[in-house]
């Protein structure tokens, strides 16, 4: 094989029947693509480093880097001469390991064929972590994925392959040395983590062609590194992270009314209430019917008072009827997917329904202008993407559709994406801070909406399927996450309920949501036992709304990432490799929830020392036996900690007067951020950073990092866990 330098600062590698191009992105990071590659949709521009790289026959060092290949361009990476990964021939998956039409009959769907055109495999043997909210537990190892955005009602099992993300990145964690791989191709795309062949992960893609990202250092390094190329999840308004309602079958304003009623009699807080496809005039997006709602300005102008936000839900599939606003200018301009250049049509919630071909610019401008106007003209806060997989009614959309510029079969999994992208900038344009959360996602999604894990059930395997979809959502990318808590779809006994909620407080969406026909899932709708349960969860979840806007902050600025696995903070211990019911916010916070029926007790792992949040108690590194059952809210602060608070009792989402941290142990830190907590001021500097430290000898003072407003506070109060408590001025240190 023979390398040659490119004027741009790339390297041409010419194999025996392949070329292909490397380009480094930094000394830990390079890409490694076919010559034709589209543009993509998840990486908005690459700057190539002319990196001062050296080729030495098949080989190029740049750093700590060197990377050889072979006459096939099968490559391996050393980091500082210690091997780091190699590649091999692409193996195709043996889905079909015996006869399967007998199994077929029965309708069991065991099998299918590899439609891959091309990938690698890459000698591994370890955990794996990442790809998005596949089912399964945290560590992928043993399993086989599939990427192509999938709405399947049924309840979501480990067997599952796809949901409805397809987020083409994988952690192969080592503690000392993690490789992420980020494989930016949007065909239907399979995975196969160490099934197959035990030391092995495979990577397939059906169309297009590669271009691989491959990153080396610590997993959270590696993690920040792949999301500051493709983007991370914009600050959310602050009010979003208070106590969420939701509903498919809120039919009008006075069952909208009644949820508020509800939590107030209940004395439990509640910042945003969605307004499922039920507000809409016959599933029209864009529209409200006025029979329900006569004047949803004024609704959320009388909501905001009380400090709740209207989220409705928009749907990616139009309506097809003359005279209707969206799908007459949207047939007028030629903004639809097309089969066959005819307009394609399938059906969806409003019945016969045509789909905005996203993938067109111009389609987005055009969507992003309406997301503006109907912002402008209704007051809510926030929009929710659904069925843009896209879902359909009467079968899929055939490959061949074209959507903008590129067929189904390559725009399937860059949907969603493109409809995000249009909202978001609706938010941009109306000069709202975007509060955007997506069903269907691709790997760079986050940098235009949150989301949430789509419709799981009010079961148990779904309360501990939380945990590790969450964290592998967030080593994904995204931040502003969370699944639908007491579960979507099915009845919610008040056991599960109970536990649902306190296995969610540490969610930056903490939305309890839940479909039409199931029972009623609000907190008061079940007895006072769970009211008050839910009470206190929701309580503790106001507390802690600064360190979690803290954390959705750094997460912005350094892709820290916000729900973390135990194994993000502690790599070096093995008992949290494969931990799927333990979960932690940022560096101190740990929630280990009860998740089993009937539970009392159980293990948990804690990899250093930590103290229950609500009573103080210390729990020493190590195996320890716990309290679990459903009124235990099992939140712990890691020692040597410090956490920035709301006061005790606080029910709004608003900067309060009083900082309140919360200091265990000796020296300690965190940061802290202060902004008008809505609005896009932020992006301009109107905001404050302080760096806040403290130790038994000096004591803790408060650094001011960026001053960019006047700040909400008058006071500090600083709690210790021995239970001392100093009141003071909020005084910077100089
Ligand atoms: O197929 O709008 O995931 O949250 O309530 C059902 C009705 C369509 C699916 C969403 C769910 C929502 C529901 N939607």
């Amino acid at each position: 094989m023979r390398i040659a330098a490119l004027p741009n600062g790339e390297f041409q590698l010419e194999g025996r029947s392949l070329t292909r191009i490397l380009s480094f992105l930094s000394p830990v990071a390079f890409r490694l693509r076919d010559l034709d590659c589209p543009a993509s949709f998840a990486v908005p521009k690459l700057s190539v480093l002319s990196s001062g790289a050296k080729v030495n026959g098949n080989r190029i060092e740049y750093e700590s880097l060197r990377v050889e290949f072979d006459d096939e361009l099968n490559f391996q990476v050393y980091v500082n001469g210690v091997k780091a990964l190699a590649s091999r021939p692409y193996k195709p998956a043996e889905l079909t390991h015996d006869d399967v039409d007998i199994a077929k009959k029965e309708g069991h769907e065991n099998g299918s064929a590899d439609s891959s055109i091309g990938g690698l495999s890459f000698e591994f043997n370890g955990p794996v972590y990442g790809l998005g909210d596949k089912t399964g537990p945290l560590n992928k190892q043993g399993y086989a994925y599939i990427n192509w955005n999938t709405d399947d009602p049924h309840p979501h099992v480990e067997t599952f392959k796809s949901l409805y993300k397809s987020i083409p990145f994988l952690l192969l964690f080592k503690p000392e040395l993690t490789v992420g791989l980020f494989f930016d191709n949007t065909s239907l795309c399979r995975f196969d983590i160490e099934k197959e062949d035990p030391d092995l992960v495979t990577y397939g893609y059906s169309d297009g062609s590669l271009d691989l990202y491959c990153f080396f250092g610590a997993m959270p390094d590696v993690v920040s590194d792949y999301t500051s190329l493709v983007g991370r999840n914009p600050l959310p308004p602050r009010w979003a992270l208070g106590a969420q309602q939701s509903r498919w079958g809120y039919l009008n304003e006075r069952d909208v009314l009644e949820v508020v009623e509800g939590y107030r009699k209940a004395d439990i807080p509640l910042s945003v209430i969605y307004l499922d496809i039920d507000y809409m005039d016959r599933y029209m997006d864009f529209t409200v019917d006025k029979s329900r709602f006569p004047d949803m300005a004024a609704l959320t102008g009388k909501l905001a008072k009380e400090g709740v936000h209207l989220i409705p839900l928009i749907d990616a599939g139009v309506k097809v009827l003359d005279g209707y606003k969206i799908y007459d200018e949207g047939m007028e301009n030629g903004y639809f997917s097309t089969l066959d250049g005819e307009v394609y049509h399938n059906e969806v919630w409003p019945g016969d329904a045509v789909f905005p071909a996203f993938i067109n610019p111009k389609v987005q401008a055009w969507w992003s202008d309406k997301v503006a106007d109907f912002l402008k003209e209704t007051g809510i806060g926030g929009i929710e993407n659904d069925m843009n997989e896209p879902a359909s009614f009467k079968g899929p959309l055939p490959l061949e559709v074209e959507m903008g510029g590129l067929p189904h079969k390559l725009a399937h999994n860059v949907y969603g994406h493109c409809m995000d992208k249009a909202t978001y900038e609706g938010f941009v344009k109306a000069g709202k801070r975007p509060y955007v959360i997506t069903r269907a996602a691709y790997a760079g999604t986050s940098r235009y909406a949150g989301a949430w894990t789509g419709d799981n059930n009010s079961i148990y395997d779904h309360l501990r399927l939380s945990i590790p979809q969450l964290a592998n959502l967030s080593l994904s990318g995204f931040a502003n996450i969370g699944v639908d808590v007491g579960g979507f779809g099915g009845d919610c006994p008040d056991h599960l309920m109970q536990r649902f909620i306190n296995a969610s407080i540490l969610s930056p969406v903490l939305r309890n949501h839940s479909s039409i026909g199931t029972r009623h899932q609000e907190p008061y709708a079940f007895d006072e036992k769970t009211a008050e349960i839910y009470r206190k969860a929701i309580m503790t979840r106001y507390e802690l709304i600064p360190t979690i806007y803290d954390n959705l902050f750094l997460s912005l600025s350094s892709g820290l990432v916000v729900l973390r696995p135990l194994v993000y903070n502690f790599p070096e211990a093995k008992e949290t490799y494969n931990d799927n019911s333990a979960i932690m916010l940022g560096e101190s916070l740990l929630l280990a929830p009860s998740l089993m029926a009937g539970e009392i007790k159980r293990a948990v792992y804690f990899p250093d020392d930590f103290y229950s949040y609500a009573d103080h108690v210390l729990y020493k590194k190590g195996w320890n036996l716990i309290e679990a059952d459903e009124r235990s809210l099992n939140l712990f602060v890691r020692d040597h900690s410090i956490l920035t608070l709301n006061p005790v009792g606080t029910k709004t989402t608003d900067f309060q007067s009083v900082l309140r941290l919360l200091w265990t142990g000796n020296e300690a830190a965190c940061y802290h951020y202060e902004d008008a907590g809505d609005g896009l001021g932020y992006t301009k500097g109107e905001y404050n950073l302080y760096l806040i430290q403290a130790d038994e000898e000096h004591g803790l003072s408060i650094v001011p990092v960026h001053l960019g407003m006047p700040s909400h506070y008058k006071e500090v109060l600083i709690e210790t866990f021995d239970g001392r408590t100093i009141r003071r001025d909020f005084v910077l240190k100089d």
